[in-house]
């Protein structure tokens, strides 16, 4: 099945545009957890069984397992296992090199985790990204709008009248020859998300920075859905991850991803 029609197929199925994003944080996970043999394992497989099925993804950002080492390894592997087929699941890694470790990179992300998508960094340019580009089910999400402060160093600078993001743009719909592309923009830049989306009516959008980055989640809506309302993936980590240091903490992710999802529908009942 083509990336886009997995994410269609859940977003319809659950009735939600929600990504959790699993930034698991031993420092930041309830202490009763740490008494546990593997507490981020747990801490995931509790969050995954409060919310599978509220969400349309998973995003787990490989920083926060590669720091384990060969254990993080494993953790990747468990959680990815707890989750259920029909969920999309994205790899964050934000890679991209000289193709022959870009193709290292690639077959990490989609043939030993079996990630349905990966974030992409299009720095270095076509050959630094085409490895991940191979598979038509699985997608690149390509780093065209950051949600940072740090975006405007480079993304917002102007080349030949136009800013940079648009021009990355402009190569993600090049590189886009086996639909398998997608845009990331941050919900913390509404204008550009709305330009963006201009330009590109029929990418799938991962629209991070809501939550404790006060993404603008109204802007996040109404500009990074296509047409139909949908292909849009708004992700929070740790305002949904960590709602509660308690023993509730995943009702009260729960109860944090609920009310992500009822907001988003209320404004995609406004806009579609
Ligand atoms: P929270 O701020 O806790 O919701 O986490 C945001 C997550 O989204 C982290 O995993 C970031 O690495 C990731 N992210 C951004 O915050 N900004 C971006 O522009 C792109 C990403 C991403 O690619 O997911």
């Amino acid at each position: 099945m083509l990336f886009n029609q997995k994410l269609r197929a859940i977003q319809r199925k659950d009735n939600s545009l929600v990504c959790i994003g699993l930034d698991t944080d031993i420092r930041q996970i309830p202490k009763h957890l740490l008494r546990r043999a593997n507490p981020i394992a747990e801490f995931n497989r509790r969050i995954i069984e409060a919310t599978k099925d509220i969400v349309c993804a998973y995003k787990l950002n490989l920083a926060f397992y590669e720091v384990l080492g060969e254990r993080g390894w494993h953790i990747v592997h468990q959680t990815l296992d707890r989750i259920p087929e029909n969920i999309v699941t994205i790899g964050d890694g934000k890679r991209s090199d000289i193709g022959n470790s870009a193709e290292r990179y690639a077959r990490l992300i989609f043939e030993d985790y079996k990630f349905d998508a990966a974030t992409v960094n299009p720095y270095m340019g076509e050959d630094a990204v085409k490895p991940f580009l191979e598979r038509k089910e699985q997608c690149a999400f390509v780093l065209v709008a950051t949600s940072n402060r740090g975006a405007k160093d480079f993304q917002f600078l102007r080349v030949n009248g136009k800013p940079l993001y648009e021009k990355v743009l402009q190569k993600v719909h090049q590189w886009n020859a086996k639909k398998n592309c997608g845009v990331v923009a941050g919900t913390t830049y509404p204008r550009v998300l709305r330009r963006l989306r201009e330009l590109s009516p029929t990418l799938p959008f991962l629209l991070p920075g809501i939550g404790a980055q006060q993404g603008d989640l109204e802007s996040a809506v109404r500009y990074g859905c296509d047409m139909h309302g949908e292909l849009a993936i708004i992700s929070a980590s740790r305002s949904i991850l960590y709602a509660s240091s308690d023993e509730d903490f995943s009702d009260a992710a729960r109860d944090a991803a609920l009310s992500l999802r009822d907001a988003i529908n209320h404004y995609r009942e406004k806009y579609f």
